[in-house]
């Protein structure tokens, strides 16, 4: 059996992290196999401040054991919201002795110009050992600053700035694909994605809906990994994913900006509806 990897947080509220990524990968018909990286009783923000468990053995022995699992082909994996440096280096083992054909790493880590509650100053930089690793990775504007050892500026998200920031990243070991994400660029919000060895990068968005949308980025990485999982080019993959968010954010949009049950995540509902609808899905060919 194939099948992805899930490395991130079991948040228990709502579609956060892993919660999002097995509704949309079992959406579109991808086996998965999660590996909760810290379990808590809600997402960092929203909520107070959440109780949190790791069992620090788990993810070694629970991956050792699927690798004995002789018909289980684990050819990709998504890694999102670790919580702990240890988290990262183990899932950076990982990474080092498996051949994951798509290894996409979201570097959860912050957004607007701050890092998330409860991560010390070296979670940034040990979070740039594991991305080096990884085939496409999806940082916002404050998580890719974060990885070049910057401190984070919210304001500054020109095209010189972010070019600067990816040769930075590029110089530093990088050759994955650099999906940007929360960008503004035409009137839209979408992300700037720079392929590796190409200099020009391409943007792809949606029409904005008012104020802030939890759980975003999780759901986005998600359907990346899905779409690159059933064969698309990275192109069309990143497309696809941006036309696919935009119908979670709609029916989201539905609560309105100060509403606080937006950061109980995305609604995803009718993006099931969407995904698991026969024309639109891609049977992977092998
Ligand atoms: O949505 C990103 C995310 C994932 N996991 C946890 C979080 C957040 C954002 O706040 O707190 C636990």
């Amino acid at each position: 059996m194939k099948a992805t990897a899930v490395i991130e947080d079991f948040s228990a509220l709502g579609t956060i992290s892993s919660v999002a990524a097995m509704d949309v990968l079992h959406g579109m018909g991808i086996t998965t196999a999660v590996l909760p990286a810290m379990f808590l009783s809600s997402s960092t923000e929203g909520f107070g401040t959440p109780v949190k468990m790791t069992a620090s053995s788990w993810l070694r022995t629970t991956f050792a054991h699927w690798q004995t699992v002789s018909h289980l082909d684990l050819d990709s994996a998504l890694v999102g919201y670790l919580g702990k440096t240890s988290a990262i280096s183990e899932v950076a083992a990982l990474a080092t002795h498996n051949h994951w054909q798509t290894l996409l790493v979201d570097p959860v880590m912050g957004d607007n110009g701050r890092l998330y509650d409860g991560f010390g100053p070296d979670y940034p930089a040990q979070m740039m050992e594991l991305v080096k690793l990884a085939t496409v990775i999806t940082p916002n504007w404050t998580e890719l600053q974060l990885l070049i050892g910057e401190k984070p500026i919210q304001s500054d998200k020109s095209d010189q700035a972010i070019a600067k920031a990816v040769n930075k990243i590029r110089q530093g070991g990088l050759g994955a694909t650099i999906v940007v994400t929360g960008i503004h660029r035409r009137e839209q919000i979408g992300s700037l994605t720079f392929l590796p060895h190409k200099t020009i990068p391409f943007f792809t968005g949606n029409q904005p809906f008012p104020g802030h949308f939890y759980g975003t980025g999780d759901t986005f990485s998600a359907l990346l990994v899905g779409y690159l999982q059933q064969g698309l080019s990275m192109t069309s993959a990143v497309s696809k994913s941006t036309a696919a968010i935009q119908i979670a954010v709609a029916e989201t949009a539905k609560l309105s900006p100060d509403d606080q049950d937006r950061v109980y995540g995305m609604k995803t509902r009718r993006l099931l509806n969407y995904l698991t609808t026969d024309e639109n899905h891609h049977e992977r060919l092998d």
